[in-house]
């Protein structure tokens, strides 16, 4: 089944860059309807959370101290077929491989330091979104 929502942070990379501007305007330039929106910041146990899947990769530590050491930005994008559609928009995880254009391209500086996230599925979408916002919180 597709949602047509995918979950999306701005990392806190872009956030400290002054990116987050441009970001949500090449992200509504694309098409995406901006279901819910946040500026926060992850907690080390909600990092770890988050990131869960994760855990026994060698990055880790680096990834978790990275996603709390500054405020993000998280939303829920709604467009068809949002979740292929935005990975297509941020580019591949190493900026070095991104296509022009690209969101990681564009603003993102390593592996680690990627300046956006999106979700992989569906599912992921869905639970990614339920971990940061509440129903009265998405419209
Ligand atoms: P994506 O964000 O493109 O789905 P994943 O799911 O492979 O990429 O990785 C999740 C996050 O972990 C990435 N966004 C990136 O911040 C971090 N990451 C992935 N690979 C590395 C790496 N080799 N070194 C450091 N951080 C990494």
């Amino acid at each position: 089944m597709t949602t047509n929502r995918t979950f999306t942070m701005i990392k806190p990379d872009a956030v400290e860059q002054g990116n987050t501007g441009a970001i949500l305007e090449k992200i509504t330039a694309a098409g995406f309807r901006i279901a819910a929106l946040k500026k926060t910041q992850l907690s080390i146990s909600e990092a770890e959370a988050f990131y869960a899947v994760h855990k026994e990769r060698p990055f880790f530590g680096e990834l978790v101290a990275f996603m709390t050491r500054g405020p993000i930005v998280a939303a829920i994008l709604e467009k068809e077929n949002a979740v292929e559609d935005f990975r297509t928009l941020i580019g591949a995880t190493n900026p070095a491989e991104a296509a022009e254009g690209t969101i990681r391209k564009l603003y993102a500086t390593s592996m680690g330091e990627n300046a956006v996230h999106g979700s992989d599925s569906d599912e992921n979408a869905a639970i990614e979104g339920a971990f940061h916002f509440s129903g009265r919180e998405v419209f």
